[in-house]
């Protein structure tokens, strides 16, 4: 795909940083109050509270990156070595994750796969090599537990962009979106969307557990760059742009989908991967963690509200503004039609190769009842630090088939490594690589892993309450 090349992403960005205030080049030694011994570092992470002006009068006080919401975009070039500083201002221990790079365990930034961690009111530096290129980012990895001021709770995450090596690519203008809730609480009423007929079989089927579901987590207020619907600068665009969104969803919890009216997305990257065949879709969906870059021909003047198509929450925030220039009035939204999300049109219509061995991991949940916490299980076991990792081997070719026993949506994560799609609830594909992948209610997904790098590798759901209670799994790759 070409994109116009009338600016350059990097003028582009300068222009828009001084909009949103989370958008720079990937060196931010402009703010180093305190150097470093051996001088500023490539990249600086500095932990530390932060207050969010998410709406007018309406203040977030949370821990964030570098002072902003998300964190300021970090650019950096694939396979060129960067050094890493992390100041840690907060009195609590932080996992810095790079998510969707693969790095060595130590600076993964998980604390199940002993990586170095980020003393209290301390430093760290390291040093890491940035691959794959795509959109990656940057989160806490601390454990939240029923702490809703923890881990992927707050404001720490951010924009990671690796530029590929040989393929730099020019922009007519980038736009990076990430969406974040707020003033979470807990509740036991479920979000479910609404069930197919196989979902409902499966629910009637099962067993009456003895205990009713345990607490869910709602939120009061909903962001896109830490800003509610209408209270942040709008994405202002001219007629005949094609202009590449990259999406994060960057929530603890939720997954969400979006939608322009009057616009379709050609989506043409899923978790920072090129996909074999972009698509033009009305509505996106994208599970906690996923990356989805999309190209809009912006076509249709007007003033229009890209938001999700659930009223409440687009009402509590969950949208932005996309302007074109001369265009003004209210904006404007209409419902999309309903349309499921479905991973395998971006993939190849044929049979992965075969793999070398199966690993099938069935999710199972165990109900918390009224006041209490569900707890999760794979192959019946919830997580367990002094169990044996399971022994993966290099180059060898893996099929993870994630099997749901459970109601739940779960966005499956893998640590330090891609996984290629392969069959989605009995469809089979091929050619699209992720690290996250959203797998419904009682739905089966299967996902081929070939191990590149040796060491310890986190598996786990990246819903926070999800992973905190059990729903983990440690490798250890040879
Ligand atoms: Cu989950």
């Amino acid at each position: 795909m070409r994109y116009e090349s009338r600016r350059t992403r990097r003028d582009f960005l300068a222009g828009l940083a001084v909009g949103t205030g989370l958008l720079s080049g990937g060196c931010n030694r402009a703010l180093h109050p305190v150097e470093s011994p051996g001088g500023p570092a490539d990249v600086t992470l500095r932990i530390g509270p932060v207050l969010v002006d998410i709406a007018k009068d309406h203040t977030i006080s949370t821990i964030g990156y570098n002072g902003g919401v998300p964190g300021r975009l970090i650019r950096l070039r694939e396979g060129a070595p960067v050094t890493v500083d992390v100041f840690n201002e907060t009195d609590t221990p932080e996992y810095v994750h790079w998510h969707g790079l693969m790095v060595p365990a130590d600076v993964d930034g998980v604390e199940e796969e002993k990586s170095l961690v980020a003393p209290p009111h301390g430093q760290l530096r390291y040093r890491l090599t940035p691959r794959p290129a795509g959109a990656r980012w940057v989160h806490s990895h601390a454990m939240s537990m029923s702490d809703v001021n923890r881990g992927t709770y707050t404001g720490q995450f951010g924009f990671v962009y690796i530029e590929p090596a040989s393929d730099p690519g020019r922009y007519d203008q980038e736009v990076f979106l990430a969406t974040h809730e707020w003033e979470p609480f807990y509740t036991t009423a479920e979000m479910e969307e609404t069930p197919d007929a196989e979902q409902l079989a499966r629910k009637a089927a099962q067993p009456k557990d003895e205990k009713p579901n345990g607490w869910e987590i709602g939120y009061q207020k909903f962001t896109i760059n830490g800003k509610c619907l209408g209270h942040g600068e709008p994405v202002r665009v001219k007629q005949g742009q094609r202009v590449l969104f990259h999406f994060l969803n960057a929530s603890a919890t939720e997954n969400i989908q979006l939608a322009l009216p009057g616009h379709v997305f050609q989506v043409t990257a899923l978790d920072g991967n090129r996909v074999p065949h972009p698509q033009p879709v009305e509505v996106l969906e994208l599970g906690t963690a996923e990356r989805i870059d999309a190209v809009v021909e912006m076509r249709n003047p007007g003033v229009w509200i890209l938001g999700t198509p659930m009223d409440d929450d687009r009402g509590n925030g969950m949208g932005i503004v996309v302007e074109y220039a001369n265009q003004g009035g209210r904006p404007r939204w209409v419902k999309p039609r309903k349309q499921p999300w479905d991973y395998t049109i971006f993939g190849e219509n044929r049979q992965a190769p075969s793999p070398d061995e199966t690993i099938p991991l069935v999710f199972g949940k165990i109900n918390g009842g009224a006041g209490g916490f569900n707890h999760w299980t794979i192959n019946g076991k919830s997580y367990d630090e002094k169990a044996e990792p399971r022994i993966l081997h290099k180059g060898r070719r893996y099929r993870l088939v994630f099997d749901n026993q459970t109601d739940d949506a779960h966005p499956i994560h893998l640590h330090r490594n891609s996984f290629e799609l392969t069959s989605v609830n009995g469809k089979p594909t091929a050619g699209v690589w992720k690290d996250v992948v959203l797998l419904k209610g009682f739905k089966k997904i299967e996902a081929d892993l070939t191990p590149a790098m040796e060491g310890l590798t986190l598996f786990h759901c990246h819903q926070q309450l999800h992973m905190d209670y059990g729903f983990k799994l440690l490798f250890n790759v040879a």
